[in-house]
């Protein structure tokens, strides 16, 4: 039941973007989690507007209907959630705008465009900070991510919840790229890639000798349809869900930096609900960030492998090859390392350590 209603999904908003015809774009996943906990008692009804970037067969599209399913579980009906995906609410930095002004109650951005609001969230941007999902996990679960989540308080945001976005893949339509040249070009010229509103990320990219264009997601699809720029940056899941691979021709594995998510609220909305529904909307949240997590990774070589049934040529690096970007970029963790604050960056370390070692 579950599945046959998300490929109708996938279908029906294939067809609305005009992105050409759907295929089957889910795995074979996990169903969620059972909901249990008490049903909370009445204290008025309330419509909960969420807005999210990506397509209805992603893990963060299907966790946050699981969000939606708690809820209104929970609540006997009195607590819903819309959720509308494709950016048709807007971009992550418009949506945590509307936000703040309590125009949108809830939406679902990368970390990456939220450091404007909480800058210690750049750590996350550093290329090859976290070597493994398991490290990444014990980061986003400590106390150290907890005090980010924290830091939104005041700024008209309520933080709710890390989940994945996941590893970021190169692609883009003009060239294989297994070294770190093969971006910056040389005589070639450098790749024009798209990247997020995040000054790490630009540096990157600049690094590597490439022209970093920040865009809004939305616009990313047909900019790469039109050649506005050559390619792009994101999780294989994304790239397949967003059907990216219809207007790019390479990846490659560079895993150069994992990208959170997060859940957020309006502190308008938050303070309009009782502290029981509050306690409710915290506890669901969480229950569907570690649902997401879980199918995004399950989406993850699903993904990859989906891709190159589709056409897109992807380069799995070697360690050797990866190792090579990791030098190129290491000019970025020195330049951003310590605006960002070294003790963070080198608590986030031993964690990551501590998790890999075990
Ligand atoms: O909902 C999240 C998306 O809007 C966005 O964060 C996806 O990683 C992303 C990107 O590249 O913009």
């Amino acid at each position: 039941m579950t599945r046959f209603l998300l490929s109708t999904l996938t279908f029906a908003s294939a067809a609305t973007l005009g992105l050409g015809m759907a295929h089957a774009q889910t795995p074979d996943l996990s169903e969620p989690p059972a909901i249990d906990g008490e049903v909370v008692e009445d204290h008025g009804s309330h419509t909960i507007r969420m807005g999210i970037g990506l397509a209805e067969s992603s893990p963060q599209y299907i966790s946050s209907q699981y969000f939606a399913d708690i809820l209104e579980e929970r609540s006997e009906g009195r607590l819903t959630v819309d959720i509308f995906p494709n950016s048709q609410l807007g971009d992550d930095v418009q949506m945590m705008e509307m936000l703040q002004t309590g125009t949108l109650d809830m939406s679902y951005p990368s970390s990456s465009p939220a450091t404007t609001y909480v800058p210690e969230l750049a750590a996350f941007d550093l290329p090859f900070l976290l070597p493994t999902r398991e490290a990444a996990v014990a980061v986003m679960q400590s106390d150290v991510a907890q005090s980010m989540l924290d830091s939104f308080d005041g700024t008209g945001i309520k933080a709710l919840a890390f989940s994945e976005n996941g590893y970021r893949q190169l692609s883009n339509s003009v060239r294989p790229v297994e070294t770190p040249e093969d971006v910056g070009g040389l005589d070639m010229g450098g790749l024009t890639i798209r990247t997020m509103e995040n000054p790490v990320h630009l540096s990157i990219w600049e690094t590597l000798g490439a022209n970093p264009t920040p865009m809004a997601f939305g616009e990313l699809f047909s900019a790469m349809e039109q050649g506005v720029v050559d390619g792009q940056e994101n999780p294989w899941s994304t790239i397949l869900t967003s059907n990216f691979y219809e207007v790019q021709e390479y990846g490659s594995e560079t895993r150069h930096v994992y990208t959170p998510f997060i859940l957020m609220m309006s502190e308008r909305t938050w303070d309009s609900l009782d502290p029981a529904y509050q306690e409710l909307v915290q506890e669901a949240a969480r229950q569907s960030a570690e649902y997401e997590i879980q199918l995004a990774t399950e989406y993850d070589d699903w993904s990859r492998n989906q891709l190159e049934e589709r056409g897109l040529e992807i380069n799995r690096l070697s360690d050797e090859q990866v190792a090579a970007f990791q030098e190129a970029v290491q000019p970025v963790y020195e330049e951003w390392a310590p605006q960002i604050g070294e003790d963070l960056v080198s608590e986030i370390q031993a964690i990551a350590e501590e998790t890999t070692s075990n």
